[in-house]
């Protein structure tokens, strides 16, 4: 009867009439928000199903179009230990939501209900879900109740939250009774667990001058301010956190001219900008899972810190309190970056700091499956997404190990910190900014040391739009480095790419527009221009 339950609720929520296949992507579902109630819809019933394959643990949904135009919305599901939903169910979502009838989504369900072996009758389904601030949330929160009640779970509407939340809250609701537990299952026990761990990473640590988080007017703005509260007072922290962009009452400010991907893709400050030469600046973006810094020089010349440049940085700094904790022999850290990583921040890495590199293709979930196979894989895209994960032998280490001295007891301790003040969930502008600010102050830094530590190659991000990215694909294992089709198109690029100083290109399909990206750099930046722009040639 799950099934006649789904045909007749079907009915008020039918497929908007359009041609094109829909298709769960790198980001789940993600469109102008009129075209979404139908896929909302049966999302809910793909988060049901799953919740029943996994025994009744509880699965998230979350309802968002992270940095995307305020007439957007998306819609996505988070697996049990708060990672990226289980490949498999990707295409029973791609599936359903390509279906024009009620009729047939009920047979399309009861088949998908056969190929996963869940029997009609299992246990209980759990799902939870919430929402950024966009306008359309609300009425799109609708439509999942009605599909999660048709497919008969139960669930919990925990409102507006940013994305990390709502996978810190997914992995904290499965591990609950667990020898594990993440964290309280709460939105303050969030921020206490952040607050807390913060304090004791710091240590006796100060931290230098303030920082300004441009929250792009979305949920990172709501969500700093109650973080904020429960962080000591900057009189005893030493640490001025301030806000600007925080106009969540006016929804077509949203990601306007501001934010992580505004400032990351047009090399600028954003509104609302009025930084001294060397003022520490971030940028969230619309869901507040993406983080970059950034600062002007006398000029003004614009700087930007991204996601590159809190890798190595992190990296750096627990690969020191590692040594100093006499456990670098032991446990080894890893470095997950993606091709679009500056090319000197991997010689850094490697030359500079002694680590290991790796690359993975882009989209989170690619990179946490590496990180997960590393003791300490540290992953961030040059976007500003990322995070750290401690392995279970990593961790027991740092816990489990005993100190010879006052140095090494110190070391262990921030380790300690470190790892729960980490989002381990996934990559979390919140946490990776409270995280960010422990490392500087530890180390002294300001901006201009802090980009000192490297210097970028000259790099160039161009976009053709065309009308088959499929067409574009590349060799599997080269991390979207190399084109497999068109054929001869990987030829030219070599061609071209062989006449510059340390020049690197590479074509790759957008997993989100119907675009291809290239991305170039080389010694000089006029050389770039000139590289990136023939590159684009092969194209058109
Ligand atoms: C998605 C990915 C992001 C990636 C971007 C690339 C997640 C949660 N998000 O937004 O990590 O950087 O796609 O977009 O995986 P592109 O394929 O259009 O270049
Ligand atoms: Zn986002």
């Amino acid at each position: 009867e799950t099934e006649k339950a789904i045909v007749e609720a079907a009915k008020h929520y039918p497929r908007a009439n359009v041609a094109e296949d829909f298709q769960y992507g790198t980001a789940g579902f993600r469109m102008k928000d009129d075209l979404l109630d139908y896929i909302v819809f049966i999302v809910g019933i793909v988060a049901t199903l799953r919740s029943r394959k996994v025994q009744g643990q509880t699965i998230g949904i979350m309802i968002t179009a992270s940095h995307n135009k305020y007439q957007d919305n998306g819609v996505k599901v988070v697996d049990t230990q708060g990672e990226m939903l289980e490949q498999s169910f990707e295409h029973v979502a791609t599936q359903l939501a390509n279906v024009h009838t009620p009729q047939d989504l009920g047979t399309t369900y009861a088949s998908v209900l056969k190929k996963l072996n869940i029997p009609a009758t299992t246990k209980k389904a759990h799902v939870i879900f919430a929402r950024d601030t966009r306008p359309s949330g609300l009425r799109l929160v609708k439509a999942l109740k009605a599909g999660l009640e048709a497919a008969g779970a139960e669930y919990i509407d925990y409102g507006v939250l940013t994305t990390p939340q709502l996978h810190y809250l997914v992995k904290a609701t499965n591990t609950e009774s667990g020898r594990n537990p993440f964290g309280e299952v709460s939105e303050e026990g969030y921020y206490k667990k952040l607050a807390k761990n913060f304090v004791a990473a710091m240590e006796d640590a100060k931290p230098i001058g303030s920082v300004t988080v441009d929250c792009a007017n979305g949920v990172g703005a709501p969500k700093l301010k109650q973080l904020l509260k429960h962080l000591p007072p900057p009189e005893k922290s030493g640490l001025r956190i301030r806000i600007v962009n925080d106009q969540i009452e006016k929804p077509e400010a949203l990601n306007e001219g501001c934010g992580a991907d505004f400032v990351k893709t047009q090399q600028t400050t954003p509104a609302g900008f009025n930084g001294k030469a060397y003022d520490r600046w971030a940028s969230f973006d619309g869901d507040a899972d993406r983080i970059i810094y950034y600062f002007n020089e006398e000029g003004p010349v614009f700087r930007m810190l991204d996601g590159d440049r809190i890798a190595t940085l992190t990296a750096s700094f627990i690969g020191e309190l590692l040594q100093k904790a006499g456990l670098a022999e032991k446990v080894k850290v890893s470095v997950i970056q993606t091709a679009y990583a500056n090319g000197a921040s991997t010689r850094y890495i490697e030359q500079g700091l002694k680590l290991k590199s790796e690359f993975t293709d882009t989209g989170v979930k690619h990179l946490h499956h590496a990180a997960l196979r590393a003791d300490i894989g540290v992953y961030f895209e040059a976007n500003g997404h990322g995070t750290v994960l401690f392995s279970p032998h990593a961790t027991k280490k740092i816990f489990l190990s005993e100190p010879q001295s006052p140095a090494q007891l110190e070391a262990l301790n921030i380790l300690r910190a470190l790892t729960d003040l980490i989002n381990q969930a996934v990559g979390d502008a919140l946490s990776d900014l409270l995280l960010t600010e422990v490392i500087l102050a530890h180390k002294g830094f300001t901006v201009k040391e802090w980009l000192a530590t490297y210097t970028d190659m000259p790099s160039r991000l161009g976009k053709v739009n065309v009308l088959d990215r499929r067409s574009y694909t590349t060799v599997p294992g080269s991390a979207e480095r190399k084109l497999a089709s068109p054929q001869y198109m990987q030829e030219k690029i070599d061609e071209i790419v062989a006449k510059y100083k340390d020049g690197r290109s590479f074509v790759r399909a957008s997993g989100t527009e119907d675009a291809v990206r290239i991305y170039g750099e080389a010694a000089e930046s006029f050389d770039v221009d000139n590289m990136v722009e023939k590159v684009m040639e092969t194209i058109m």
